[in-house]
């Protein structure tokens, strides 16, 4: 190496290397020259990374050591604080493409060129359950976009569910204390099915909106690419010459939603915690990249001014037969991080980045995000010069006067540090491309008010769960019995149920006779007499919006020695060709030998590889490796649970003994395979997703 010579560090080049240890734990080049040294971090090159320095083989380890010092100084160090909420997520790259001008609306520059790419990081996360937690806990989802757009980032911080549980960010802090765990013991880690969270919410009216989506299985998708996305608030566009119009912003997955049950839920947390991630790696290391529309529902003042509900509380929507919400993009998420703690550790999303042209309403959660998530930023990542990491630097041209502190990468050069100056040196501010606020007029006293327009907590609620199937409000009333099963304080209960006669009455009683409530309460006193006007929005349930595909889903088949060979290629065919997967789940690793004589490799040894992890199943076994596995209880839950979740299963009819043994009592959704037009007919009926009329004979 020169001198002065920066030695090679490349770390991914590193893990790649064949070291070679000896006896003694020695580390050896394989070749010389080609190899990289390992330095210190300040360059320096190491010649032995495996034994501290010592006085004497048996003496005690020395101070002077700066090699094993920095090593394990920095190993101490590794860890960042967690994000208060949101600390379990996932991220991708990927852009966001531009349908339309909608000049007519904004200036903002990302919306101004058809067909025109913007890059784009997205990170989605569960909000409860520390960066540890399993993917499938019962919460809201963040779906938090940031665009890199042209003229500075634009964050869209939002969640899969359109309303939120607080009218005020002033309630934040208690509502996050609540449903986080309980701070004696410290558990349930990533659930609200607790005293402390059932105790706030029964004394927070406003939050039973709320309550009804995160009952719903939106709080339990089957995968982030299967789950709408929403900016929550109310913002503004502002044209040319400032003039607002208000928009309510949404994200549509292309392949259509989809959740699972709760049953299944719990189950995929124990046999695999990363559920949602790997389900984003995989689709996307399979070139199947995920897609969303962003639609717009754009309203003037006029209709704010008429609208049943304030546009300003979050805890309201306006339902999408109102406003019908218009595509304006995609947002395609193509390529994983290289490294997940430089990008979706460290990003840092704030309410705040937003472009010239969109701008902020005054809903008073909006307002008080505004200030949380740069503050949130230094707590997290240590400096004020948290944009000078990659993943949240604009990558479009920046000139500012912002100087020094920790960790500062990007220094200004030349004399001039401060504005105006004579020295003709520096940026300085453009009044007609620069950012300015819609010209809002406000007066009215100083003091901590409540508009009266934000009294009304039962209406929407109500409206959501009579918009649902029988099917979904079935899982509402689940939902709610399993988490107040799990509040030991009766009062707490009771009061809940008071809450839910102001929503739905049978909802209220269903779920008061299964908490063994004999004596009915009265209903919460409402602060506004509970509308049962509204009407039922169709797009607020799931089912009724089903893809009609089986895109991008995963079918499992349980195979055996001898079974059919031709059979388990035709339908790995088919799946091709509608785009879905296929995994083999065999009894043993290796995988198994099809009556042909060919081979079939294994992905899961049955043990690994439950059908909570797939959308349907196939079970093509021989008669024999039938008769084994009626013996094997992995191999009857693969089954049962299948048949339980409402999947749509095939089968040989060699399988019949194992299905009998299962308790699979055969319906609809259960097809016999025998050639490819049963194949045909099984994966029909899997777009439609579940065998849903199957659920109330095996009640979860
Ligand atoms: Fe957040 N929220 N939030 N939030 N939020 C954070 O910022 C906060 C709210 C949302 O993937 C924090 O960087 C307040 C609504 C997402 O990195 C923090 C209030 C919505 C993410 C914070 C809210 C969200 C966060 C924690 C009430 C949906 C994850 C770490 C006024 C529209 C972003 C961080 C990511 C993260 C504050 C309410 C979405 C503490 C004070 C409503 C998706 O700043």
């Amino acid at each position: 190496m020169a001198s002065g010579e920066t030695p090679k560090r490349d770390i991914s080049t590193l893990h790649d290397q064949k070291l070679e240890r000896g006896n003694g734990g020695e580390l050896h080049q394989t070749s010389e020259g080609d190899i990289p040294i390992l330095t210190t971090a300040q360059g320096g090159p190491v010649a032995d990374d495996q034994n501290t320095l010592r006085y004497g083989e048996r003496g005690p380890s020395l101070i002077e050591d700066f090699h094993f010092r920095e090593k394990i100084f920095h190993f101490d160090h590794e860890r960042i604080p967690e994000r208060v909420v949101h600390a379990r997520g996932y991220g991708a790259h990927g852009y966001f493409e531009t349908y339309e001008s909608l000049a007519e609306f904004t200036r903002a520059d990302l919306f101004q060129r058809p067909g025109e790419k913007t890059p784009a990081f997205v990170r989605f996360s569960t909000v409860a359950g520390s960066k540890g937690s399993f993917d499938l806990a019962r919460d809201v989802r963040g779906f938090a976009v940031k665009i890199y757009t042209k003229e500075g980032n634009w964050d869209l911080v939002g969640n899969n569910i359109p309303v939120f549980f607080i009218q005020d960010a002033i309630k934040f802090p208690d509502m996050v204390h609540a449903v986080k765990e309980e701070p004696d013991r410290a558990f349930p880690q990533a659930q609200s099915a607790h005293d402390n969270f059932w105790d706030f919410i029964s004394l927070t009216p406003e939050s039973m909106h709320m309550i009804m989506w995160i009952m719903s299985d939106r709080a339990i998708p089957r995968s982030f690419r299967f789950m709408e996305g929403f900016g929550v608030h109310t913002f503004r566009l502002l044209d040319a010459n400032d003039k607002s119009t208000f928009v309510k912003f949404f994200w549509k997955p292309k392949l259509g939603l989809q959740s699972v049950v709760w049953n299944e839920a719990v189950k995929i947390n124990g046999a695999d915690p990363d559920f949602h991630r790997r389900d984003l790696w995989d689709a996307i290391q399979a070139g199947d990249f995920p897609e969303w529309e962003l639609c717009v529902q754009l309203f003037d003042q006029d209709f704010a001014d008429n609208y049943d509900f304030d546009v300003l509380d979050p805890t309201k929507i306006i339902p999408e037969e109102l406003i019908k919400p218009r595509p304006v993009g995609r947002l395609v998420l193509d390529r994983m991080p290289d490294n997940f703690f430089a990008e979706t550790e460290q990003v840092a999303f704030m309410t705040q980045n937003v472009p010239p042209g969109i701008d902020f309403s005054n809903d008073p959660l909006l307002q008080g995000r505004n200030f949380s998530y740069l503050d949130t930023q230094l707590k997290r990542l240590g400096s004020t010069n948290f944009t000078h990491l990659p993943i949240n630097a604009p990558k479009c041209p920046f000139h500012h006067f912002q100087q020094d502190g920790h960790m500062a990468m990007r220094n200004p050069t030349g004399r001039a540090n401060y504005q105006p100056n004579s020295w003709n040196e520096g940026p300085r501010e453009d009044p007609t491309r620069g950012f300015r606020s819609y010209r809002d007029e406000s007066d009215g006293p100083k003091a901590r008010l409540r508009p009266e327009s934000f009294a009304d907590h039962y209406s929407q609620a109500r409206q959501f769960y009579e918009s649902q199937t029988a099917t979904e409000q079935d899982h509402i009333a689940m939902a709610l019995t399993f988490e107040l099963s799990k509040v030991e304080t009766l009062v707490i209960r009771e009061r809940m149920v008071a809450h839910l006669l102001n929503i739905n009455e049978d909802l209220a009683k269903q779920v008061a006779s299964k908490l063994g409530i004999v004596e009915m309460p009265s209903p919460v006193d409402a602060a506004i007499k509970p509308r049962r006007d509204l009407p039922v929005s169709d797009a607020l349930s799931i089912i009724k919006n089903g893809p009609n595909s089986f895109k991008g889903r995963k079918v499992g088949v349980l195979v055996t020695d001898g079974c059919d060979g031709g059979l388990v290629k035709s339908l790995a065919s088919a799946l091709n060709a509608e785009g879905a997967m296929m995994e083999i789940v065999a009894p043993r690793v290796g995988g198994v030998q099809a009556d042909d004589g060919s081979h079939i490799e294994g992905n899961q040894m049955i043990d690994g590889g439950p059908s909570v992890l797939y959308d349907a199943i196939a079970i093509i076994v021989s008669a024999k490796g039938a008769e084994q596995l009626r013996g094997e209880a992995t191999a009857r839950d693969f089954v049962a649970d299948a048949f339980a979740h409402c999947k749509f299963i095939a089968h040989v009819e060699a399988a019949k003994p194992l299905l009998e043994k299962a308790g699979v009592a055969p319906d609809k959704g259960v097809f016999t395979l025998k050639n490819d037009a049963d194949i045909d007919n099984f994966l029909e009926s899997c777009r439609s997703l579940r065998h849903w009329t199957r659920e109330q004979n095996v009640k979860q």
